[in-house]
């Protein structure tokens, strides 16, 4: 049988952006591998996309809109459908915040930003802060003037590299393929990590830090640096480097390392790294800051790398990421006011139950909250008290689950898009390269059916004029024609963010943090921190609903405090003070005593979410969830 080849793109919440070759056989038969003609996909993917088409057939995918009855739910036609929901909002247009609109980072694209649209210009309430990486960004933001880093190819020009918590074998495996030519090409790796992540297969050394420490890490080398004296160039480039100093003046270097739990040898050895001539490379991962003091412990990594003058050059910088939309102008924000509202993501089901005026009319879409947002159980129950719920799903979550109507949205390779990366900065066309399953459609034609319908319609530009106005700005000097044609198009960055120092502060010079906070101590009877990261299987909660089912692995070191009287023979709890759950145990020597390592995704149908037992906590920048600050025990 004949294929054709598609170029396309992933449309997945992943940093590496990759763009794909497509095969189809004229059947149902559906191929997807890396396009080796882009220069950060370079031919190959992750295994869990190359899976992808497995996801698109699965026999359990939504293929019709469903309406609640009773406990269960019966297929409608999308009219009477966007009929349901276009009562529902002309009834509610005169006191538009008691419409609420809850969307995820799993929408993604140009077209997707469609429902923001929609009701940011009917004047709904939104929601603030992120499950994700908004402390880092905050802090980023807060030293530099701005969310920038080099390109990622720089990478290669490094003499050593510091890894603080990025787990590229899981999360980034085209930056794993980089560290690996940095490597070859002589670059030294250090990467910190409480769990070891899979830092070991990539790294010359790996130091476990404390849980949520690593700002006195940094601290402790800032302290060390400052004492050597900076650079000139690097005094002229720092605001309130004299407070700074005092500041750090009033922490002991062995208090600080006692406080991240790190050696001195190991600390000399970071030391070394921002010391020695020749450039180092930065990144930080974004597990470190889903603490109470996350981005703390990133603007202490950035003054790091900035006091020791490794940022603003080649080889050096510090990655913490780029805006995925920052090559796109954003249509979807025109006619839309403020949100007369916004209920905080990290304590969503309190903040929907407390609503006044209440929550009446609430959409969902690009995200599984129940699942993956800490307090599911609240918010499960929140959400069968708001009037009418629409969830726009492919698969029966835990969140599509609570829905009154739920729309079955396309899938990636379903529907045409286009998409940036928070690493790379290509373009990458997401040609559609074949029909929605069922009755499934892209977001787009719904939502915009959806605003034709009100009874005082709000019109969506047509999809080409949407791409056309995302592709206006000045870092897209190319139109649809050359992406359609091409792929991808490599959008207009320098290679090297704050290139000379020159920051992006009005004054032109970074910032340095004004506190360390101290961690706060961990209570005798919940003596770790619970780290839910990263499956290496599968995207955030995206797994089949009909998973293998069974309690989900931990794993914890052999000097674990809570293996003292455990009896592993015997069935074997994760608790917090919110609940346990069981689940089964794995010793893993690189992971630190203090810390119990959970893989997030799980959903709480299946007993494998470890949300219900998470309390909310906000990270103390960009509303971020503090998911990794919630303490823990094992127990029988
Ligand atoms: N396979 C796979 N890939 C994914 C995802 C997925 O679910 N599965 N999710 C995607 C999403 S939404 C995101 S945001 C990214 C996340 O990408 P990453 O930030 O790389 O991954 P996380 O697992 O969220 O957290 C990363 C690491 O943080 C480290 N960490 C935790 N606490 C600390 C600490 O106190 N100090 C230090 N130094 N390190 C710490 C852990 O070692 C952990 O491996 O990955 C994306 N890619
Ligand atoms: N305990 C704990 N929980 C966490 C984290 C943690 O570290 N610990 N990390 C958090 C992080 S980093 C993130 S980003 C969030 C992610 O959590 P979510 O934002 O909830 O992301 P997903 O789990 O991927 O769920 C997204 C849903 O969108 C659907 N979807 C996919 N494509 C489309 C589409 O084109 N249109 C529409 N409408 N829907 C689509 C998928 O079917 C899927 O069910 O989870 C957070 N949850
Ligand atoms: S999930 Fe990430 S690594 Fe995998 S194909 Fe998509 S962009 Fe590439
Ligand atoms: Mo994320």
């Amino acid at each position: 049988m004949s294929t054709t080849q598609t170029i396309s793109a992933c449309l997945l919440d992943c940093p590496d952006g990759c763009s794909f070759v497509v095969e189809t056989d004229g059947e149902n038969g559906l191929r997807i591998r890396g396009n080796p003609d882009h220069p950060f996909t370079r031919g190959f993917i992750c295994a869990k996309t190359a899976r992808f088409p497995e996801r698109l057939a699965h026999p359990e995918r939504i293929t019709s809109p469903l309406l609640r009855q009773g406990e269960g739910f019966v297929p409608v036609s999308w009219g009477r459908a966007l009929e349901l929901a276009a009562g529902r909002i002309d009834a509610l247009r005169a006191t538009p915040e008691r419409m609420a609109h809850v969307r995820g980072g799993a929408l993604r694209g140009v077209l997707a930003q469609a429902s923001r649209h929609l009701f940011g210009v009917l004047g709904a309430t939104d929601t603030s802060g992120s499950p994700c990486d908004e402390a880092g960004i905050a802090a980023s933001v807060l030293d530099f003037g701005a969310l920038d880093q080099n390109a990622p190819e720089d990478l290669l020009h490094a003499a050593r590299i510091v890894n603080w918590g990025r787990d590229v074998t899981r999360c980034s495996v085209h930056q794993l393929a980089l560290l690996r030519q940095a490597r070859a090409r002589g670059a030294r790796v250090l990467s910190i990590a409480p769990d070891g992540g899979g830092c070991a297969e990539f790294s010359d050394r790996v130091l476990a830090v404390r849980p949520g420490c690593d700002r006195f890490l940094a601290a402790a080398a800032c302290k060390a640096l400052l004492e050597r004296g900076p650079a000139p160039e690097v005094r002229a480039a720092a605001a309130g480097l004299d407070a700074f100093q005092a500041l750090l003046a009033g922490h002991d270097t062995a208090a600080l390392l006692d406080a991240c739990d790190v050696s001195p040898t190991d600390f000399a050895e970071l030391l070394a790294c921002y010391i020695a001539q020749g450039p180092t490379a930065t990144l930080v991962g974004w597990g470190l800051q889903r603490y109470v003091h996350g981005g703390e412990n990133v603007r202490f990594i950035n003054a790091l790398a900035a006091l020791s003058g490794n940022v603003g050059r080649a080889g050096g910088g510090v990655y913490y990421g780029v805006s995925s939309g920052r090559n796109f102008v954003q249509w979807a924000a025109r006619g839309a006011g403020p949100a007369p509202r916004s209920l905080p993501v990290h304590d969503l089901g309190r903040a929907l139950l407390e609503a006044d005026p209440p929550v009446e009319f609430l959409w969902i879409d690009g995200m599984n909250p129940v699942a993956q947002l800490p307090g599911s159980r609240t918010l499960a129950r929140a959400m069968r008290r708001c009037g009418f719920v629409v969830v726009v799903e492919a698969f029966m979550t835990d969140t599509a689950e609570q829905a009154d109507l739920i729309l079955p949205c396309a899938l990636m390779t379903e529907r045409e898009d286009l998409a940036g990366s928070c690493v790379h900065g290509m373009v990458n066309y997401a040609a559609k390269v074949r029909e929605p399953v069922g009755e499934a459609r892209a977001d787009f034609d719904f939502v915009a059916e959806l605003g034709r319908r009100l009874r005082d319609p709000v019109r969506l530009p047509d999809a080409e004029e949407c791409l056309r106005m995302a592709l206006s700005g000045p870092s897209t000097p190319f139109g649809m024609a050359e992406l359609r044609a091409r792929g991808f198009m490599r959008a207009r960055w320098p290679e090297v963010a704050f290139e000379g120092m020159r920051f992006a502060h009005p004054d032109g010079r970074f910032r340095l943090p004004g506190a360390l906070h101290p961690e706060p101590g961990a209570p005798p009877e919940w003596p770790c921190a619970l780290l839910t990261l990263a499956h290496r299987d599968r995207l955030n909660s995206q797994t089949a609903p009909d998973e293998a089912p069974g309690p989900p692995s931990v794993a914890v070191s052999p000097d674990n405090p809570c293996l003292r009287g455990l009896d592993t023979g015997r069935e074997v709890f994760l608790a917090t003070p919110a609940g346990r759950m069981a689940v089964t145990l794995r010793l893993d020597p690189g992971v630190h005593p203090q810390a119990i390592v959970a893989r997030r995704g799980g959903w709480v149908r299946h007993g494998r979410s470890f949300n219900p037992l998470i309390a909310p906590r906000q990270c103390d920048l960009g509303g971020c969830t503090a998911f990794y600050s919630q303490r823990a025990r094992l127990e029988n």
